[in-house]
């Protein structure tokens, strides 16, 4: 045992972080015509710029990589140009910031794919599940499944992001295989039936989600590259019959390449962490640069499984939207505020960037 804190600075690569809080990534559909994050999107990440780092909300890679209503993306200039505000406005406030890169796979609709095509999946499966689109949550369309000459170009997309984000200023990526969207569908076999390279066997079904990577390692190099996974959570209806085995694999490979960081949610994604048996400490033990851990953690867990070496940083989501000040808040015990549901997704400023600080609250 140590005594190491959270409230202290961690060196990530390259980086200095203030401290051992990541503001998790979090999906708020306010992006602006063309998908461009806009003003109200650099006040809201500067307001949270305290965190040691944050990692953006899911940002899609192409137009078929959208899923919902309003997201960002970082495949055009003008989304450079608007996500270039953000990390502005956050290294302004002395923050560290990576952009998550997402495809969501078959977790889409028609009116969002470019052509009104059928969104592209491993195999020809429907999620059971949700989106929102057209100001509504409603059934994922039947997808398609990609053929093996369209992968090349899905990594592309990956690749260009990445160097986009660079662009735009960002001090890395983060490639989001977790949660049940493209890299997670292909690594899940309750998902994944292809017979070819990219399915069947445990190697295979990694196959993606490496491939992706060392694309992105090769872009922008290994050290401002991270990978999200969520091994046991069924998010958007993704089964595996042995995450144990396939995500040891993966991680053993992914450390292979050297990235900065392996982000890892333990459990059902914003649920319970005892969802299924699993060990992270595997994961771990498997991984030698920076473990981030995520997933219903408070101080005192989190301050726990560091001092036990479990992990390095820890990414709280859910409690950042309402305390824009959470390092502080976590830092003298003070009590959190509650978020609100009804503005959680999609609207503007209210529910957004209205979230005083303790300071603020105390003057009001
Ligand atoms: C909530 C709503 C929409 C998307 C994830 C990107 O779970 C998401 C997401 C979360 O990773």
């Amino acid at each position: 045992m140590t005594s190491k804190t959270l409230f202290e600075p961690y060196v990530l690569g390259s980086l200095t972080l203030s401290n051992r809080i990541v503001m998790a990534p979090l999906t708020r559909n306010r992006a602006g015509v063309g998908f461009v994050p806009g003003d109200l999107a650099a006040q809201y990440y500067a307001q949270r710029a305290s965190a040691g780092l944050i990692i953006s909300e899911a940002t899609q890679v192409s137009e078929q990589g959208q899923g919902y209503q309003d997201t960002p993306g970082i495949y055009t200039q003008a989304q450079i140009d608007g996500w270039r505000r953000v990390t502005g406005a956050v290294h302004d406030k002395g923050g560290r910031i990576f952009l998550q890169l997402w495809h969501v796979g078959r977790v889409s609709h028609v009116d969002l794919q470019p052509g009104g095509q059928p969104p592209v999946a491993p195999s020809a499966i429907r999620a059971q599940t949700k989106t929102f689109v057209n100001n509504t949550f409603v059934d994922v369309s039947e997808p398609r499944a990609l053929e093996l000459g369209e992968i090349p170009g899905i990594i592309a997309d990956f690749r260009r992001g990445a160097a986009n984000a660079i662009a735009a200023g960002f001090d890395g990526v983060e490639v989001h295989g977790a949660n049940g969207y493209l890299l997670d569908q292909f690594a899940k076999d309750g998902v994944n039936t292809r017979t070819d390279a990219y399915g069947g066997s445990i190697e295979n079904r990694a196959r993606l989600m490496l491939e992706v990577t060392a694309a992105v390692v090769d872009e922008v190099g290994a050290s401002r590259t991270g990978v999200r996974i969520s091994p046991v959570s069924p998010a958007n209806g993704v089964s595996a019959t042995d995450p144990q085995a396939q995500f040891d694999y993966i991680v053993t490979k992914l450390d292979e390449l050297g990235i900065a960081y392996l982000h890892v949610v333990e459990g059902a994604t914003g649920g319970a962490r005892d969802v299924a048996p699993f060990d992270f400490k595997a994961l771990r033990d498997k991984f030698k640069n920076t473990y981030i851990a995520n997933n219903g953690y408070n101080v005192d867990l989190a301050t726990t499984r560091l001092r036990e070496g479990l992990a390095d940083l820890f990414a709280f989501g859910r409690p950042f939207i309402a305390n824009p000040d959470l390092v502080q808040r976590l830092k003298i015990g003070a009590p959190l505020a509650n978020l609100n549901p009804a503005t959680l997704y999609g609207g503007g400023s209210a529910g957004y960037t209205d979230y005083p600080t303790l300071a603020e609250a105390d003057r009001a």
